[in-house]
């Protein structure tokens, strides 16, 4: 909060906001130093233990997936403290390692152009000045936990840990386009970044809505991240968020918005990120040749954060167990917890921090036996969908939302 109030709130505060802009001159240049301690993210039947690092501007420990571009995944831990990710261990996704290692936030421009009546190019002091938003919202990869597929499946082998839930600061999309005043015949509007490709003829990173979702009111353009600005490798100095959809949509150091009168048909709406046209994007293991869609809304997940994969713990009748959940495009209504996948019991929920956030939930479950026991969560979300028992595969390796299962050692 402080640093909101000091760095957002006064008009002369925004002066020093704006002048502390310029970050991370360092980044990437030197060959990070990475500990020797690994973390282990039980990936199945593959290389599977990965190694920390607090390499990386404005990051502290976080599990090192790739360098070139960075992809940081945020250790299960972090999760168990609060329902807000701090930004310091927030993950780090980029498909191009060609990324500003400093941005001037006075030289910035974020242009409005295509298919409106009048082009702008928006200064960060004049984005400022517009009506402010605020709340909280789940910024999760469409292939968080791929690395759990069975069949495995590539791409990022990621853990559970390629998701954060953020209070998100900034202006209404809608209001920008208001101001550029869309015009009739607009179907989508086309986010583009200051990240480049690293090859001549790489994709340069778009993404597209349509234009009624653009302008559903909620979908923002945020510069404010848990109180702060934004770290730059979450996409200083302003970022899309789109609340409720996976995270390949929320385009970071957003520079470009370009409003279609045409169904966006570059490779990343026609050709990457599209999931089965199935529920939940499930097919069959290996299949191919099925009619797809792009990747859309988020559903609801849960995590057992207290206790981790292999625990070791004193045997008791009843032990206490705690983590978070999320709704999808909605609340959290219910959060079920087993050790032996047929009884369930009810768990408490904590605060309600908004329906797109992250939900802390905390309850008790009975020991069956020493040994191994495994343990499982289950959320069902406002509008009564709940967590599938199974996997679901797709070769992308997209949406998993099943009930995941922690197996740990009473003993
Ligand atoms: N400019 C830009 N924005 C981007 C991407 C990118 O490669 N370039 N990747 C997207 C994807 S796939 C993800 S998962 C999120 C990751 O957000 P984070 O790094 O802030 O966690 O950024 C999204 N926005
Ligand atoms: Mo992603």
């Amino acid at each position: 909060m402080d640093r909101l109030n000091t760095a957002f709130a006064a008009e002369t505060s925004r002066r020093r906001f704006l002048g502390r802009a310029a970050l991370g001159g360092a980044m990437l240049a030197a060959a990070p130093a990475f500990g020797q301690d690994g973390v282990d993210l039980h990936l199945p039947g593959g290389p599977s233990t990965r190694p920390m690092t607090s390499a990386f501007p404005d990051k502290g420990e976080m599990i090192l997936q790739r360098i070139h571009p960075p992809l940081l995944e945020t250790p299960m831990s972090v999760f168990d403290r609060d329902v807000f990710t701090p930004n310091d261990q927030f993950f780090v996704r980029w498909h191009w390692a060609d990324i500003p290692e400093s941005v001037d936030a006075e030289s910035f421009r974020l242009n409005v152009f295509g298919h409106v009546n009048k082009p702008l190019s928006i200064s960060l002091a004049n984005l400022l000045k517009l009506p402010r938003v605020e709340y909280a919202a789940v910024n999760q990869c469409s292939g968080n936990s791929r690395g759990l597929f069975q069949p495995r499946v590539p791409g990022a082998q990621w853990g559970n840990g390629a998701m954060g839930n953020a209070k998100w600061l900034g202006v209404r999309l809608r209001d920008i386009l208001n101001i550029a005043g869309v015009r009739p015949g607009a179907v989508q509007v086309r986010f583009g970044g200051l990240d480049q490709p690293v090859v001549p003829d790489g994709p340069d990173f778009f993404k597209s809505l349509d234009v009624d979702h653009a302008r559903d009111g909620e979908v923002m353009v945020a510069f404010g991240m848990n109180g702060e600005q934004l770290p730059l490798l979450n996409g200083f100095p302003c970022r899309l968020i789109v609340p409720g959809w996976y995270s390949t949509y929320w385009v970071k150091m957003l520079n470009s918005i370009e409003v279609l009168d045409k169904p966006d048909d570059r490779f990343w709406m026609a050709k990457a990120y599209k999931i089965p046209a199935t529920p939940g994007g499930n097919v069959a293991p290996g299949a191919k040749d099925f009619p797809t869609v792009p990747i859309n809304r988020m559903v609801p997940r849960s995590w057992i954060t207290s206790l981790g994969e292999g625990d070791e713990i004193a045997f008791e009748p009843s032990i206490p167990v705690g983590g978070i959940a999320m709704g999808g495009t909605c609340g959290v209504a219910k959060v079920d917890v087993s050790s032996d996948g047929h009884t369930w019991y009810q768990t408490t929920l904590g605060p309600d921090q908004g329906k797109y956030g992250f939900r802390r939930w905390d309850g008790r479950v009975p020991l069956p036996h020493r040994g191994r026991v495994a343990l499982m969560v289950r959320c069902w979300n406002t509008d009564g969908v709940a967590q599938p028992l199974r996997p679901i595969w797709n070769p992308g390796g997209f949406m998993r939302a099943n009930v995941e299962i922690t197996n740990i050692v009473a003993a």
